[in-house]
């Protein structure tokens, strides 16, 4: 039987047959004995078997037509469950579940045993995913590069409040199902050592590099299953292995290598994923990841090319390499040093190929995410980077030279080597410099890059700088997250629309249609049960799916002002004890994020927001119209349960500082309204959905940064307004940790003393005007269905499918390869 989508052929008795064969042979469990968990591998594996034929075949057809491809390297890929998502790219959901049934499963618990691959911190892994799939969806060709960390982002649990953060095995000791190990791609990448000059056959004299040690690299695949077609592409994880006997023949004189050793010893390279967001530490470690990573990909992109018989000279026509933000950066110099010590092209010839293959994605401007790393550092463990990236920097500060000569305010600024104490390689800096394409990822932010980051690399290199509004897959984020609102959908525009976004824009037409605004109410209703039921079995919470669920998923930042979300709680619980006259519809404020271990603030922020939903959440003279939910351990599967049940959208960054965002789009997708500043994406999103349909609140950036010249003065407004100095001095007393008052007062000191340096205070009020809007509108139900119907009926836009699109006509130039 084949359905509409299927795109594999599926016999219902051979599946099940290898479901059991898996079962035994793979997993060593009969039908009698088997768990709910190896069910649920061998079903991936039998799936898996399927995909990877799949893989295979694109590769080789890919391959024999030797056509152009993206290499999309990244450090992070925050895929979340393949299983869910692969069986409805494949076409299979309903087969699939049919199988198992008849082998006695339910194939909805057996989804829930799958664990989240959590190889990303936040949007800018998950972009990465959502890109694969649009690729894959569309077929454009490609292949994926990350590294395969043995841990994965932690898992997050609370004790009394506080974050503890907990190793996440993701693999199991089973292993992942849907991985398969490409032995045959294995690569040897070096490190530390030195640089040598011979003297070749020719009599050239030239340079190499004589590493100290070198580590090996091992291939895993995982499978990115085209929607509705036959292509599967390869996401390719590096993991790090040590050679055993180490090559240290050389070197083993001294103590010199013993260090080096040792520093390898303090953990395998791909161990695990640095827990940091939007924030960049400068550890030994994570360079030497960047570097292996980079190592591994670069070989392994030469390999196909030179397998499919190209020359190097033809790299460019046949191969852009995006680096996700600048972590892959090295990857430059790597092709650079290739292409000279190894293929004896002169600097030119190199020149002209590497910098037509690179192109960077720049997603934030946050100064303390814009990576750095010591020249001493880089010059020690890759001697021969460091000496090409002086090389670029030379050539470049040439190039300055002669368009503002005698200008050494300007070199100093847009030098790739940083001048001081410890002289730094700025990686921003390079990639604008040895890139053919740069791009920021939203509209405002792309604008901000051109305007404050880069002004000087905009004029020296014009055209270079681009804007691609990053987007999120459908399939993901609508298809199969909310089974209820895609079924409506369906009835109404047909069942294009998960590759065809745009076609959303024919709901419009039912935004004031009655009998259309109850049903689609009603399915948010069934999703707000479905996460209130969650919520109830994991944190015997009980949540009213009356109230207005409100919610704030994401990182836990400054910038993101998870502290004003919560300044707000601490409003209406004042305003709920102490103004007689205040009524306040019932809302949920629901909170998922994950602190990097080190951040102190943001930890403060999650234990204070924890202390306050115990007491709200008890509070009997609160009248149930206060909850407070602060979900564990935030990852995708959550955010699949969370974001279809959301009412509101928090999206409340200090202007300027949030790239984009892509939790935005995924929540006005399913319905919830938008209150946000005029950040990232929120600015596009309003341009789509009209003002009428979303709260814009708070400070524009010039006003951000008008006041912070002016000098912020915090205590300005704790004077000026009551309401703010009532929720603030609520932070210093024992209110939600009783007998132990000052427990929560950081936060308020961050903000009073502290400078506020994202301008919490200032935007307060505004913030809270537009609650009391979302407040009264959220009342007539008329209105609010006709907003939210309108939300996801005009967001076609922000499909990654969309933004694919953009790079592949504007910087990629590829051509669709459609596998047979
Ligand atoms: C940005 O903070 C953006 C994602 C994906 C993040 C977020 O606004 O949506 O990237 N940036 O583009 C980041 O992690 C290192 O920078």
């Amino acid at each position: 039987m084949t359905t509409r989508g299927q795109t594999q052929q599926f016999d219902k008795a051979l599946f099940k047959a290898s479901v059991e064969k898996h079962l035994v042979t793979t997993y060593a469990k009969t039908p009698e004995t088997a768990d709910s968990r190896s069910w649920y591998l061998a079903v991936g594996k039998a799936l898996a078997e399927i995909s990877t034929g799949s893989l295979l075949e694109t590769e080789k057809q890919i391959a024999e037509q030797n056509v152009r491809s993206v290499n999309y390297l990244s450090l992070e890929f925050l895929i979340g469950r393949l299983t869910g998502n692969n069986l409805i790219s494949m076409g299979l959901y309903e087969e699939v579940s049919a199988a198992v049934e008849e082998l006695g499963l339910n194939l909805t618990d057996l989804l829930e045993e799958e664990r989240d691959p959590a190889l990303g911190n936040g949007g800018l892994g998950r972009l990465a995913a959502c890109f694969m799939d649009s690729l894959a969806a569309q077929e454009y060709p490609a292949v994926g590069y990350g590294l395969h960390y043995e841990y994965g982002l932690f898992s997050q649990s609370f004790e009394g409040g506080h974050q503890v953060e907990v190793p996440d095995a993701w693999r199991g000791i089973e292993g992942y199902p849907w991985e398969v190990v490409r032995p045959e791609l294995g690569q040897t990448v070096g490190l530390f050592g030195s640089v040598e000059t011979y003297t070749d056959k020719a009599g050239t004299s030239c340079r190499r590099w004589v590493p100290a040690m070198t580590v090996e690299g091992v291939a895993w695949d995982l499978p990115i299953v085209g929607y509705d077609n036959k292509s599967v592409y390869p996401l390719r994880l590096w993991e790090c292995r040590s050679p055993a006997p180490f090559n240290l023949a050389r070197f083993n004189d001294g103590d010199y290598v013993g260090a080096q050793y040792g520093q390898l010893e303090a953990g395998n390279v791909t161990k695990v994923l640095y827990p940091n967001d939007n924030h960049d530490q400068g550890k030994t470690l994570r360079l030497m990841q960047q570097y292996f990573h980079c190592a591994c990909s670069v070989a392994d992109i030469l390999r196909r090319h030179f397998a499919a018989g190209n020359k190097i000279e033809d790299l460019a026509k046949l191969e852009s390499i995006q680096l996700n933000d600048t972590h892959p950066t090295i990857a430059i110099p790597e092709l650079m040093r290739i292409l000279i010590d190894e293929h004896k092209l002169g600097w030119d010839a190199a020149w002209a190929i590497s910098s037509k293959v690179f192109a960077y994605t720049n997603h934030t401007l946050l100064p303390e995410a814009l990576e750095r790393w010591s020249e001493s550092l880089i010059a020690d463990m890759l001697p021969r980077h460091m000496e090409i990236i002086f090389e670029i920097n030379h050539r470049f500060m040439t190039l300055v030279e002669e368009k503002w000569p005698g200008n050494n305010e300007i070199k100093r600024k847009l030098s790739i080597i940083e001048e001081g104490q410890q002289r730094m390689v700025r990686m921003a800096n390079l990639c604008v410099v040895s890139t053919y394409a740069v791009n920021g990822v939203a509209a405002l932010h792309s604008e901000l890059v051109k305007r404050d980051l880069f002004p000087e690399f905009n004029e020296l290199f014009p055209g270079r700088l681009h804007n691609v509004t990053n987007g999120v897959t459908p399939r993901r984020w609508l298809k199969f997250c909310n089974p209820g609102l895609t079924e409506l959908v369906n009835e109404k525009i047909g069942t294009e629309w998960p590759a065809k976004l745009e076609q959303l824009s024919g709901l419009a037409k039912f935004a004031e249609d009655k009998k259309f605004q109850k049903r689609y109410l009603a399915v948010k209703k069934d999703n707000k049960q479905r996460f209130a039921d969650w919520v109830q079995d994991n944190m015997g919470i009980e949540l009213d799916t009356n109230a207005i669920f409100d919610v704030q998923i994401k990182r836990l930042h400054e910038y993101k002002r998870q502290h004003l979300n919560l300044l707000h709680i601490l409003s209406l619980y004042h305003r709920l004890l102490n103004e007689p006259t205040f009524d306040m519809h019932p809302r949920v404020f629901i909170f998922a994020a994950k602190a990097a271990p080190g951040y102190a603030l943001a930890k403060d922020i999650i234990f204070a927001i924890n202390k306050v939903a115990d007491k709200v959440n008890n509070d009997p003279r609160l009248g149930g119209k206060l909850k407070v939910v602060f979900v564990p351990d935030y990852r995708v599967s959550l955010a699949e349960i969370i974001i279809p049940a959301a009412d509101v959208s928090e999206q409340i960054s200090t202007a300027g500082l949030e790239a984009s965002g892509t939790g935005n789009m995924k929540l006005a997708l399913n319905g919830a309204l938008t209150i946000g500043t005029m950040d990232g994406a929120n600015v596009e999103i309003r341009e789509e959905v009209g003002d009428e349909n979303i709260f814009i609140f708070g400070l524009l950036v010039d006003e951000v940064l008008k006041q912070k010249e002016e000098g912020h003065d915090p205590y300005r407004y704790y004077h000026a307004d009551s309401l703010l100095r009532a929720s603030l001095d609520l932070l210093n007393t024992d209110e939600f940790t009783p007998g132990n008052p000052g427990q929560l007062s950081a936060i308020r000191q961050n903000l009073l003393d502290g400078g506020d340096p994202y301008l919490v205070l200032a935007d307060f009020a505004d913030y809270v005007k537009a609650h009391e809007k979302i407040d009264a509108e959220y009342r007539d139900q008329a209105t609010w269905a006709r907003k939210t119907i309108l939300n996801t009926a005009l967001v076609g836009k922000f499909s990654s499918d969309r933004s694919i699109r953009d790079y592949v006509n504007n910087i990629w130039k590829l051509k669709a390869v459609s596998v047979k």
